[in-house]
Protein backbone atom coordinates (compact mmCIF):
# COMPACT_ATOMS: atom_id res chain seq x y z
CA UNK A 1 0.00 0.00 0.00
CA UNK A 2 1.28 3.71 -0.80
CA UNK A 3 2.15 5.05 2.11
CA UNK A 4 0.67 8.32 2.70
CA UNK A 5 3.29 11.69 2.21
CA UNK A 6 0.88 15.02 3.39
CA UNK A 7 -0.31 15.25 6.24
CA UNK A 8 -2.11 18.20 8.38
CA UNK A 9 0.20 18.37 10.71
CA UNK A 10 4.00 16.54 11.15
CA UNK A 11 5.63 16.34 14.38
CA UNK A 12 9.24 15.46 14.98
CA UNK A 13 9.69 14.16 18.40
CA UNK A 14 7.79 11.21 20.43
CA UNK A 15 8.54 12.11 23.58
CA UNK A 16 6.26 13.26 26.03
CA UNK A 17 5.22 16.38 24.20
CA UNK A 18 5.01 14.28 20.63
CA UNK A 19 2.45 11.87 22.43
CA UNK A 20 0.09 14.05 24.12
CA UNK A 21 0.28 15.71 20.63
CA UNK A 22 -0.79 13.68 18.71
CA UNK A 23 -3.62 12.35 20.93
CA UNK A 24 -4.59 16.35 21.19
CA UNK A 25 -4.56 16.87 17.51
CA UNK A 26 -5.95 13.41 16.08
CA UNK A 27 -9.04 14.11 18.56
CA UNK A 28 -9.62 17.60 17.17
CA UNK A 29 -9.60 15.43 13.73
CA UNK A 30 -6.30 16.06 12.51
CA UNK A 31 -4.28 13.95 10.25
CA UNK A 32 -0.94 13.53 12.06
CA UNK A 33 1.94 11.97 11.57
CA UNK A 34 4.90 12.11 13.88
CA UNK A 35 8.66 11.22 13.36
CA UNK A 36 10.97 10.04 15.78
CA UNK A 37 14.87 8.71 15.85
CA UNK A 38 14.07 6.42 18.63
CA UNK A 39 12.78 2.76 18.47
CA UNK A 40 9.42 3.81 20.00
CA UNK A 41 8.12 6.56 22.52
CA UNK A 42 9.63 8.04 25.29
CA UNK A 43 11.81 11.26 23.77
CA UNK A 44 15.07 11.51 26.38
CA UNK A 45 13.27 8.90 28.64
CA UNK A 46 14.18 5.94 25.77
CA UNK A 47 17.30 7.69 25.26
CA UNK A 48 18.74 8.03 28.80
CA UNK A 49 18.55 4.19 30.19
CA UNK A 50 21.96 4.90 32.37
CA UNK A 51 21.46 2.63 35.69
CA UNK A 52 20.22 5.24 37.88
CA UNK A 53 18.47 7.41 35.36
CA UNK A 54 15.73 8.85 37.49
CA UNK A 55 13.23 12.23 37.19
CA UNK A 56 13.81 14.53 39.80
CA UNK A 57 9.75 16.14 39.80
CA UNK A 58 7.37 13.55 42.11
CA UNK A 59 6.25 11.37 39.44
CA UNK A 60 2.71 11.62 39.97
CA UNK A 61 3.24 15.62 38.91
CA UNK A 62 5.72 14.53 36.30
CA UNK A 63 3.03 12.53 34.09
CA UNK A 64 0.20 13.51 31.74
CA UNK A 65 -2.65 15.36 33.35
CA UNK A 66 -5.18 15.72 30.67
CA UNK A 67 -6.90 11.89 31.50
CA UNK A 68 -8.55 11.25 34.13
CA UNK A 69 -8.80 7.29 32.99
CA UNK A 70 -4.96 7.39 33.14
CA UNK A 71 -4.53 9.04 36.49
CA UNK A 72 -6.91 6.98 37.65
CA UNK A 73 -5.38 3.39 36.01
CA UNK A 74 -1.51 4.44 36.90
CA UNK A 75 -0.15 3.54 39.79
CA UNK A 76 3.48 5.26 40.48
CA UNK A 77 5.33 2.62 42.74
CA UNK A 78 8.31 5.23 44.25
CA UNK A 79 7.94 8.60 44.90
CA UNK A 80 10.82 9.80 41.86
CA UNK A 81 10.24 7.43 39.37
CA UNK A 82 13.03 5.47 37.47
CA UNK A 83 13.58 5.43 33.69
CA UNK A 84 12.30 2.30 32.98
CA UNK A 85 8.87 3.05 35.20
CA UNK A 86 8.64 6.53 33.24
CA UNK A 87 9.34 4.72 29.88
CA UNK A 88 6.25 2.34 30.92
CA UNK A 89 3.99 5.08 31.62
CA UNK A 90 4.65 6.94 28.28
CA UNK A 91 4.33 3.56 26.80
CA UNK A 92 0.97 2.91 28.39
CA UNK A 93 -0.29 6.30 27.67
CA UNK A 94 0.41 5.31 23.57
CA UNK A 95 -1.03 1.78 24.10
CA UNK A 96 -4.40 3.26 25.63
CA UNK A 97 -4.89 5.41 23.03
CA UNK A 98 -3.81 3.68 20.18
CA UNK A 99 -0.96 6.54 19.50
CA UNK A 100 1.77 4.41 17.97
CA UNK A 101 -0.25 3.96 14.37
CA UNK A 102 0.42 7.94 13.88
CA UNK A 103 3.99 7.24 14.24
CA UNK A 104 7.29 6.79 12.56
CA UNK A 105 10.13 5.45 14.54
CA UNK A 106 13.83 5.17 13.30
CA UNK A 107 13.56 7.74 11.42
CA UNK A 108 15.39 11.10 12.26
CA UNK A 109 14.38 14.29 10.25
CA UNK A 110 17.35 15.88 9.10
CA UNK A 111 15.79 18.84 6.87
CA UNK A 112 12.67 21.44 6.93
CA UNK A 113 11.69 23.80 4.41
CA UNK A 114 8.75 26.20 4.24
CA UNK A 115 7.34 26.44 1.33
CA UNK A 116 6.14 30.65 0.67
CA UNK A 117 3.22 30.26 -1.90
CA UNK A 118 1.89 27.35 -0.58
CA UNK A 119 2.37 27.80 3.08
CA UNK A 120 3.78 24.44 4.07
CA UNK A 121 6.28 22.30 5.23
CA UNK A 122 8.18 19.62 3.27
CA UNK A 123 10.03 17.37 5.76
CA UNK A 124 13.16 15.46 4.79
CA UNK A 125 14.11 12.13 6.89
CA UNK A 126 17.72 10.38 7.17
CA UNK A 127 16.75 7.81 4.79
CA UNK A 128 15.87 10.60 2.17
CA UNK A 129 11.84 10.45 2.00
CA UNK A 130 10.03 13.63 1.95
CA UNK A 131 6.91 14.65 3.71
CA UNK A 132 4.25 17.37 3.66
CA UNK A 133 2.11 19.15 5.86
CA UNK A 134 0.10 22.63 6.72
CA UNK A 135 2.00 22.81 9.86
CA UNK A 136 5.15 21.37 11.71
CA UNK A 137 5.77 20.93 15.26
CA UNK A 138 8.98 20.64 16.78
CA UNK A 139 8.86 18.25 19.97
CA UNK A 140 12.16 17.88 19.80
CA UNK A 141 13.11 18.12 23.27
CA UNK A 142 15.81 20.27 25.70
CA UNK A 143 17.99 18.05 26.32
CA UNK A 144 18.42 15.28 23.48
CA UNK A 145 21.14 15.97 21.59
CA UNK A 146 23.89 14.70 23.64
CA UNK A 147 27.45 15.45 23.21
CA UNK A 148 30.71 14.19 23.89
CA UNK A 149 33.66 16.28 25.29
CA UNK A 150 36.52 17.81 22.53
CA UNK A 151 39.56 15.29 24.77
CA UNK A 152 42.25 14.72 22.57
CA UNK A 153 42.76 10.86 21.47
CA UNK A 154 38.81 10.34 22.31
CA UNK A 155 39.39 8.03 19.32
CA UNK A 156 42.15 6.05 20.35
CA UNK A 157 40.47 4.52 23.46
CA UNK A 158 40.20 1.07 22.87
CA UNK A 159 38.52 0.35 25.86
CA UNK A 160 34.48 0.20 25.80
CA UNK A 161 32.64 3.86 25.80
CA UNK A 162 29.24 4.82 26.88
CA UNK A 163 26.70 8.04 26.67
CA UNK A 164 24.67 8.36 29.40
CA UNK A 165 22.35 10.29 26.89
CA UNK A 166 22.44 7.32 24.45
CA UNK A 167 22.90 4.51 26.80
CA UNK A 168 22.81 0.76 25.18
CA UNK A 169 19.13 -0.39 25.86
CA UNK A 170 20.35 -4.24 26.67
CA UNK A 171 21.74 -2.34 29.57
CA UNK A 172 25.78 -2.64 30.78
CA UNK A 173 27.26 -4.94 33.14
CA UNK A 174 30.53 -3.34 34.76
CA UNK A 175 31.29 -5.98 37.34
CA UNK A 176 35.05 -6.59 37.53
CA UNK A 177 35.81 -3.61 35.78
CA UNK A 178 37.64 -0.48 36.39
CA UNK A 179 35.28 2.42 34.97
CA UNK A 180 35.78 5.93 34.82
CA UNK A 181 33.05 8.40 34.56
CA UNK A 182 33.63 11.97 33.51
CA UNK A 183 30.90 14.27 34.41
CA UNK A 184 29.31 14.97 37.43
CA UNK A 185 26.20 16.92 36.59
CA UNK A 186 22.78 15.45 37.42
CA UNK A 187 23.30 12.19 34.82
CA UNK A 188 26.75 11.54 36.74
CA UNK A 189 25.53 11.77 40.41
CA UNK A 190 22.96 9.06 39.81
CA UNK A 191 25.09 6.49 37.40
CA UNK A 192 27.79 6.55 39.82
CA UNK A 193 26.30 5.34 42.34
CA UNK A 194 25.02 2.20 40.76
CA UNK A 195 28.30 2.09 38.61
CA UNK A 196 30.32 1.80 41.88
CA UNK A 197 27.87 -0.91 43.33
CA UNK A 198 29.40 -3.22 40.14
CA UNK A 199 32.88 -1.94 39.14
CA UNK A 200 35.89 -3.32 40.76
CA UNK A 201 37.50 0.05 40.61
CA UNK A 202 35.72 3.71 39.83
CA UNK A 203 37.21 7.05 38.81
CA UNK A 204 35.16 9.65 39.08
CA UNK A 205 36.70 12.61 37.00
CA UNK A 206 35.06 16.13 38.12
CA UNK A 207 35.75 18.96 36.85
CA UNK A 208 33.24 21.32 38.41
CA UNK A 209 31.27 19.68 41.54
CA UNK A 210 27.89 20.11 41.47
CA UNK A 211 25.23 20.83 44.45
CA UNK A 212 23.31 17.72 45.16
CA UNK A 213 20.52 17.22 47.49
CA UNK A 214 19.19 13.73 48.75
CA UNK A 215 16.18 12.19 47.16
CA UNK A 216 14.92 10.31 50.29
CA UNK A 217 12.74 8.14 47.55
CA UNK A 218 10.50 5.00 48.62
CA UNK A 219 7.49 3.65 47.97
CA UNK A 220 4.17 6.67 46.86
CA UNK A 221 2.80 7.13 50.40
CA UNK A 222 -0.91 5.62 50.44
CA UNK A 223 -2.51 8.54 51.66
CA UNK A 224 -1.23 10.29 49.32
CA UNK A 225 -2.12 8.33 46.38
CA UNK A 226 -5.66 9.08 47.68
CA UNK A 227 -5.21 12.39 47.83
CA UNK A 228 -4.25 12.40 44.61
CA UNK A 229 -6.96 10.42 43.19
CA UNK A 230 -9.87 12.57 44.63
CA UNK A 231 -8.44 15.74 43.87
CA UNK A 232 -6.27 15.90 41.24
CA UNK A 233 -8.06 18.49 38.73
CA UNK A 234 -7.42 21.19 41.47
CA UNK A 235 -3.93 19.72 42.33
CA UNK A 236 -2.94 19.98 38.50
CA UNK A 237 -4.31 23.67 38.59
CA UNK A 238 -2.80 24.83 41.32
CA UNK A 239 1.07 23.61 39.67
CA UNK A 240 -0.27 25.53 36.52
CA UNK A 241 -0.64 28.58 38.67
CA UNK A 242 2.37 27.87 40.33
CA UNK A 243 6.22 29.35 40.01
CA UNK A 244 7.72 26.40 38.33
CA UNK A 245 4.47 23.90 37.92
CA UNK A 246 5.61 21.69 40.48
CA UNK A 247 3.69 21.85 43.95
CA UNK A 248 6.67 22.94 46.49
CA UNK A 249 6.42 24.69 49.02
CA UNK A 250 7.36 28.38 47.87
CA UNK A 251 8.80 30.19 50.50
CA UNK A 252 6.99 33.43 51.81
CA UNK A 253 9.70 35.23 53.69
CA UNK A 254 13.25 36.08 52.12
CA UNK A 255 16.42 35.19 54.08
CA UNK A 256 16.90 37.87 56.42
CA UNK A 257 13.34 37.98 57.47
CA UNK A 258 14.15 34.75 59.48
CA UNK A 259 16.61 34.68 62.56
CA UNK A 260 19.62 32.15 62.01
CA UNK A 261 18.13 29.31 63.72
CA UNK A 262 14.68 29.52 61.76
CA UNK A 263 16.60 29.61 58.54
CA UNK A 264 18.37 26.46 59.49
CA UNK A 265 15.76 24.35 60.84
CA UNK A 266 14.02 25.19 57.59
CA UNK A 267 17.20 24.36 55.36
CA UNK A 268 17.40 21.12 57.52
CA UNK A 269 13.62 20.16 56.97
CA UNK A 270 13.89 21.05 53.60
CA UNK A 271 16.86 18.93 53.23
CA UNK A 272 14.92 15.68 54.92
CA UNK A 273 12.33 16.07 53.19
CA UNK A 274 14.46 15.40 50.20
CA UNK A 275 14.19 16.96 46.32
CA UNK A 276 14.48 20.22 44.68
CA UNK A 277 11.75 21.68 47.30
CA UNK A 278 14.77 22.70 48.99
CA UNK A 279 15.40 25.57 46.82
CA UNK A 280 12.30 26.89 47.78
CA UNK A 281 13.58 27.86 51.61
CA UNK A 282 13.61 31.56 50.82
CA UNK A 283 11.69 33.74 48.46
CA UNK A 284 14.99 35.29 47.26
CA UNK A 285 17.40 32.34 46.99
CA UNK A 286 17.97 32.95 43.24
CA UNK A 287 18.48 36.73 43.08
CA UNK A 288 20.25 37.58 46.57
CA UNK A 289 23.79 36.21 47.23
CA UNK A 290 23.62 36.28 50.70
CA UNK A 291 20.48 34.38 50.31
CA UNK A 292 22.29 32.36 48.03
CA UNK A 293 24.93 31.45 50.21
CA UNK A 294 22.82 30.39 53.01
CA UNK A 295 21.37 27.30 51.24
CA UNK A 296 25.04 26.76 49.33
CA UNK A 297 27.18 26.70 52.68
CA UNK A 298 24.26 24.46 54.49
CA UNK A 299 25.03 21.90 51.61
CA UNK A 300 28.97 21.90 51.84
CA UNK A 301 28.17 21.39 56.05
CA UNK A 302 26.37 18.41 54.50
CA UNK A 303 29.07 16.97 52.39
CA UNK A 304 31.68 17.71 55.04
CA UNK A 305 29.13 15.53 57.15
CA UNK A 306 29.28 12.66 54.80
CA UNK A 307 31.97 12.40 52.99
CA UNK A 308 34.71 10.64 55.50
CA UNK A 309 37.72 11.98 54.02
CA UNK A 310 37.69 15.71 54.53
CA UNK A 311 40.09 16.41 51.55
CA UNK A 312 37.94 14.65 49.02
CA UNK A 313 34.36 15.93 50.89
CA UNK A 314 36.52 19.28 50.35
CA UNK A 315 37.15 18.84 46.28
CA UNK A 316 33.26 18.10 46.01
CA UNK A 317 32.15 21.08 47.71
CA UNK A 318 30.86 23.83 44.78
CA UNK A 319 32.61 27.15 45.57
CA UNK A 320 32.46 29.05 42.30
CA UNK A 321 29.11 29.68 41.42
CA UNK A 322 25.64 29.94 43.51
CA UNK A 323 23.69 27.13 44.23
CA UNK A 324 21.09 26.39 41.62
CA UNK A 325 22.82 28.61 38.79
CA UNK A 326 23.65 24.99 37.44
CA UNK A 327 20.68 22.54 37.71
CA UNK A 328 20.54 21.29 41.24
CA UNK A 329 21.08 17.74 41.35
CA UNK A 330 18.97 15.52 43.40
CA UNK A 331 20.56 11.79 44.36
CA UNK A 332 20.63 8.84 46.23
CA UNK A 333 23.47 7.80 47.65
CA UNK A 334 25.91 10.15 45.83
CA UNK A 335 27.96 11.74 48.46
CA UNK A 336 28.11 8.46 50.43
CA UNK A 337 29.45 6.84 47.66
CA UNK A 338 33.23 8.34 48.03
CA UNK A 339 33.44 6.23 51.13
CA UNK A 340 33.69 3.29 49.03
CA UNK A 341 37.19 1.83 48.80
CA UNK A 342 36.25 1.34 45.12
CA UNK A 343 35.94 4.98 44.20
CA UNK A 344 38.42 7.81 43.97
CA UNK A 345 37.53 11.27 42.95
CA UNK A 346 39.77 12.73 40.45
CA UNK A 347 39.70 16.79 40.26
CA UNK A 348 40.06 18.15 37.40
CA UNK A 349 40.63 21.36 38.28
CA UNK A 350 43.55 20.30 39.59
CA UNK A 351 44.72 18.25 36.53
CA UNK A 352 43.45 18.22 33.50
CA UNK A 353 42.44 15.43 31.36
CA UNK A 354 46.01 15.72 28.50
CA UNK A 355 44.67 12.89 26.58
CA UNK A 356 42.79 9.28 26.15
CA UNK A 357 45.19 6.67 25.64
CA UNK A 358 44.54 3.19 23.63
CA UNK A 359 43.71 2.03 27.52
CA UNK A 360 43.83 4.88 30.15
CA UNK A 361 42.72 8.16 31.06
CA UNK A 362 45.58 10.56 31.21
CA UNK A 363 45.51 13.55 33.21
CA UNK A 364 48.35 16.11 33.56
CA UNK A 365 49.52 14.15 36.68
CA UNK A 366 48.72 10.55 36.31
CA UNK A 367 47.50 8.45 34.39
CA UNK A 368 44.53 5.81 34.84
CA UNK A 369 44.16 2.59 33.41
CA UNK A 370 40.30 1.81 32.89
CA UNK A 371 38.26 -0.83 30.92
CA UNK A 372 35.30 1.52 30.06
CA UNK A 373 34.64 5.17 30.06
CA UNK A 374 31.27 6.42 30.60
CA UNK A 375 30.93 9.96 29.17
CA UNK A 376 28.55 11.91 31.28
CA UNK A 377 28.75 15.34 29.68
CA UNK A 378 25.99 16.86 29.32
CA UNK A 379 23.99 18.42 26.01
CA UNK A 380 23.61 20.57 23.89
CA UNK A 381 20.57 21.98 25.68
CA UNK A 382 17.78 24.10 24.44
CA UNK A 383 18.18 24.36 20.63
CA UNK A 384 20.45 21.28 19.77
CA UNK A 385 18.49 19.07 18.34
CA UNK A 386 16.87 22.28 16.39
CA UNK A 387 19.77 23.45 14.83
CA UNK A 388 20.83 19.76 14.18
CA UNK A 389 18.51 20.10 11.08
CA UNK A 390 18.07 22.09 8.94
CA UNK A 391 14.90 24.09 9.14
CA UNK A 392 14.79 27.03 6.68
CA UNK A 393 11.89 29.74 6.69
CA UNK A 394 10.81 32.15 4.25
CA UNK A 395 12.97 33.20 1.60
CA UNK A 396 14.86 29.88 2.28
CA UNK A 397 16.36 32.09 5.47
CA UNK A 398 18.19 29.42 8.08
CA UNK A 399 17.42 28.82 11.83
CA UNK A 400 21.02 28.28 12.25
CA UNK A 401 21.62 31.93 10.68
CA UNK A 402 18.50 33.28 12.40
CA UNK A 403 19.51 32.39 15.68
CA UNK A 404 23.57 32.87 14.94
CA UNK A 405 23.47 35.11 17.96
CA UNK A 406 21.36 33.21 20.17
CA UNK A 407 17.67 31.88 19.66
CA UNK A 408 14.87 34.26 19.46
CA UNK A 409 11.40 32.87 19.92
CA UNK A 410 7.51 34.80 20.60
CA UNK A 411 6.56 33.24 23.62
CA UNK A 412 9.05 30.65 22.88
CA UNK A 413 6.28 28.37 21.07
CA UNK A 414 6.67 30.73 17.52
CA UNK A 415 9.75 32.07 15.36
CA UNK A 416 9.17 34.77 13.29
CA UNK A 417 10.11 34.29 9.39
CA UNK A 418 9.39 30.55 10.29
CA UNK A 419 5.17 30.81 9.28
CA UNK A 420 3.28 27.38 10.59
CA UNK A 421 5.73 25.97 12.38
CA UNK A 422 5.85 25.17 16.30
CA UNK A 423 8.09 24.20 18.89
CA UNK A 424 7.53 22.64 22.23
CA UNK A 425 9.18 24.28 25.07
CA UNK A 426 11.34 26.49 22.89
CA UNK A 427 13.75 28.81 24.23
CA UNK A 428 11.68 31.72 25.77
CA UNK A 429 9.22 29.27 27.42
CA UNK A 430 9.90 27.98 30.87
CA UNK A 431 10.71 24.79 29.40
CA UNK A 432 13.83 23.44 31.75
CA UNK A 433 13.36 25.36 35.06
CA UNK A 434 9.25 24.29 34.92
CA UNK A 435 7.86 20.34 35.42
CA UNK A 436 8.56 19.08 31.54
CA UNK A 437 5.06 17.61 31.70
CA UNK A 438 2.98 20.33 32.52
CA UNK A 439 4.88 22.66 30.17
CA UNK A 440 4.64 20.18 27.23
CA UNK A 441 0.82 19.86 27.62
CA UNK A 442 0.24 23.42 27.94
CA UNK A 443 2.19 23.88 24.56
CA UNK A 444 0.39 21.64 23.17
CA UNK A 445 -3.08 22.56 23.80
CA UNK A 446 -1.97 25.92 22.93
CA UNK A 447 -1.33 25.29 19.60
CA UNK A 448 -4.18 22.81 19.15
CA UNK A 449 -6.39 25.71 19.86
CA UNK A 450 -4.34 28.36 17.73
CA UNK A 451 -5.08 25.78 15.12
CA UNK A 452 -8.44 25.46 15.66
CA UNK A 453 -8.99 28.97 15.71
CA UNK A 454 -7.68 29.42 12.39
CA UNK A 455 -9.90 27.04 10.83
CA UNK A 456 -12.54 28.99 12.73
CA UNK A 457 -12.01 32.22 11.07
CA UNK A 458 -10.44 30.74 7.94
CA UNK A 459 -7.29 31.28 7.96
CA UNK A 460 -4.04 28.53 7.12
CA UNK A 461 -1.06 30.65 7.68
CA UNK A 462 0.68 32.16 10.89
CA UNK A 463 3.59 33.92 11.84
CA UNK A 464 4.91 35.46 14.45
CA UNK A 465 5.21 39.36 14.20
CA UNK A 466 8.71 40.32 14.24
CA UNK A 467 8.11 43.25 17.12
CA UNK A 468 6.15 41.06 19.51
CA UNK A 469 9.21 38.27 19.21
CA UNK A 470 11.48 41.52 20.02
CA UNK A 471 9.79 42.58 22.84
CA UNK A 472 9.00 39.04 24.22
CA UNK A 473 12.98 38.24 24.20
CA UNK A 474 13.75 41.40 25.80
CA UNK A 475 11.07 40.87 28.25
CA UNK A 476 13.05 37.25 28.41
CA UNK A 477 16.62 38.52 29.26
CA UNK A 478 15.08 41.55 31.39
CA UNK A 479 13.62 39.12 33.61
CA UNK A 480 16.12 36.69 33.94
CA UNK A 481 19.14 39.38 34.75
CA UNK A 482 18.27 40.59 37.98
CA UNK A 483 19.10 37.00 39.02
CA UNK A 484 22.23 35.05 40.01
CA UNK A 485 22.02 32.86 36.84
CA UNK A 486 24.11 34.90 35.10
CA UNK A 487 27.02 34.11 37.84
CA UNK A 488 27.50 30.67 36.57
CA UNK A 489 28.97 28.84 33.19
CA UNK A 490 25.68 26.57 32.60
CA UNK A 491 24.11 24.65 29.94
CA UNK A 492 20.65 26.91 30.46
CA UNK A 493 22.82 29.74 29.16
CA UNK A 494 25.05 27.40 26.39
CA UNK A 495 27.94 27.96 28.49
CA UNK A 496 28.83 24.07 28.35
CA UNK A 497 29.15 24.18 24.17
CA UNK A 498 32.04 25.78 22.65
CA UNK A 499 31.33 28.56 20.00
CA UNK A 500 27.79 28.43 21.12
CA UNK A 501 26.12 32.14 21.99
CA UNK A 502 25.34 32.65 25.44
CA UNK A 503 22.07 33.05 26.43
CA UNK A 504 19.50 32.91 29.18
CA UNK A 505 17.23 30.71 26.95
CA UNK A 506 14.13 29.49 29.77
CA UNK A 507 11.70 32.15 30.90
CA UNK A 508 12.19 32.54 34.70
CA UNK A 509 8.98 34.58 34.95
CA UNK A 510 6.94 32.19 36.85
CA UNK A 511 4.76 29.18 35.08
CA UNK A 512 1.95 30.63 36.03
CA UNK A 513 2.72 34.11 34.83
CA UNK A 514 3.48 32.90 31.37
CA UNK A 515 -0.01 30.44 31.40
CA UNK A 516 -1.22 33.81 31.89
CA UNK A 517 0.40 35.69 29.14
CA UNK A 518 -0.29 32.64 26.51
CA UNK A 519 -3.67 32.82 27.39
CA UNK A 520 -3.85 36.19 26.97
CA UNK A 521 -2.39 36.00 23.58
CA UNK A 522 -5.07 33.69 22.76
CA UNK A 523 -8.31 35.64 24.46
CA UNK A 524 -7.39 38.66 22.15
CA UNK A 525 -7.26 36.86 18.85
CA UNK A 526 -3.38 36.38 18.62
CA UNK A 527 -2.48 39.66 18.67
CA UNK A 528 1.48 39.11 18.32
CA UNK A 529 0.73 36.91 15.08
CA UNK A 530 0.11 37.52 11.71
CA UNK A 531 -3.04 35.43 10.58
CA UNK A 532 -3.30 34.91 6.79
CA UNK A 533 -4.66 32.82 3.94
CA UNK A 534 -1.58 30.80 2.12
CA UNK A 535 0.00 33.10 -0.53
CA UNK A 536 -1.90 30.51 -3.31
CA UNK A 537 -5.39 31.50 -2.35
CA UNK A 538 -4.80 35.07 -1.76
CA UNK A 539 -3.66 35.24 -5.60
CA UNK A 540 -6.32 32.71 -6.84
CA UNK A 541 -9.16 35.06 -4.82
P1 LIG B 1 25.43 18.41 32.66
O1 LIG B 1 24.67 18.87 33.81
O2 LIG B 1 25.71 19.37 31.56
O3 LIG B 1 26.79 17.80 33.21
C1 LIG B 1 27.85 17.50 32.35
C2 LIG B 1 29.07 17.22 33.19
O4 LIG B 1 30.15 16.86 32.32
C3 LIG B 1 29.55 18.42 33.98
O5 LIG B 1 30.01 17.97 35.22
C4 LIG B 1 30.69 18.95 33.12
O6 LIG B 1 31.65 19.70 33.83
C5 LIG B 1 31.28 17.67 32.63
N1 LIG B 1 32.10 17.83 31.44
C6 LIG B 1 31.72 18.29 30.23
N2 LIG B 1 32.77 18.33 29.40
C7 LIG B 1 33.83 17.90 30.10
C8 LIG B 1 35.21 17.72 29.81
N3 LIG B 1 35.71 18.01 28.60
N4 LIG B 1 36.03 17.25 30.77
C9 LIG B 1 35.52 16.97 31.98
N5 LIG B 1 34.24 17.12 32.34
C10 LIG B 1 33.41 17.58 31.41
O7 LIG B 1 24.73 17.15 31.95
P2 LIG B 1 23.90 15.99 32.62
O8 LIG B 1 23.62 14.99 31.56
O9 LIG B 1 24.53 15.51 33.84
O10 LIG B 1 22.58 16.68 33.05
C11 LIG B 1 21.80 17.43 32.13
C12 LIG B 1 20.39 17.54 32.58
O11 LIG B 1 19.71 16.34 32.28
C13 LIG B 1 20.17 17.70 34.03
O12 LIG B 1 20.35 18.96 34.49
C14 LIG B 1 18.77 17.21 34.21
O13 LIG B 1 17.86 18.22 33.86
C15 LIG B 1 18.67 16.12 33.24
P3 LIG B 1 31.57 21.32 33.81
O14 LIG B 1 30.39 21.65 34.68
O15 LIG B 1 31.34 21.72 32.38
O16 LIG B 1 32.86 21.77 34.34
Amino acid sequence: MEQATDFDVIVVGGGFGGVYLTYRLTQDGLNVQVFEAGSDVGGTWYWNCYPGARCDVESWEYSYSFSDEIEREWRWSERFATQPEILSYIGHVADRFDLRRHMRFDTRVVAATFDDAASTWTIETDAGDRFTARYCIMATGCLSTSRLPDIPGIDQFRGDTYRTGEWPHEGVDFTGKRVGVIGTGSSGIQAIPEIAKQAEQLYVFQRTPSFSVPAKNGPRPSEHEELWRTDHRRLREEARRSRSGVLHEYATKQADEMPPAEREAELSRRWNKGGTNFMYAFTDIATNEVANGFAAEFVRRKIAEIVDDPDVADQLMPRDYPIGTKRICVDTDYYATFNRPNVSLVNLREAPIAELTADAIRTRDATYRVDAIVFATGFDAITGALLAMDIRGVGGISLRDAWADGPRAYLGVAITDFPNLFIITGPGSPSVISNMVLSCEHHANWIAECLTHMRQVGVNRIEARQEDQDAWVEHVNAVAEPTLFGKAASWYRGANIPGKPQVFMPYIGGVGVYHRRCADEAAKGYPGFILSKQRDDQEAA
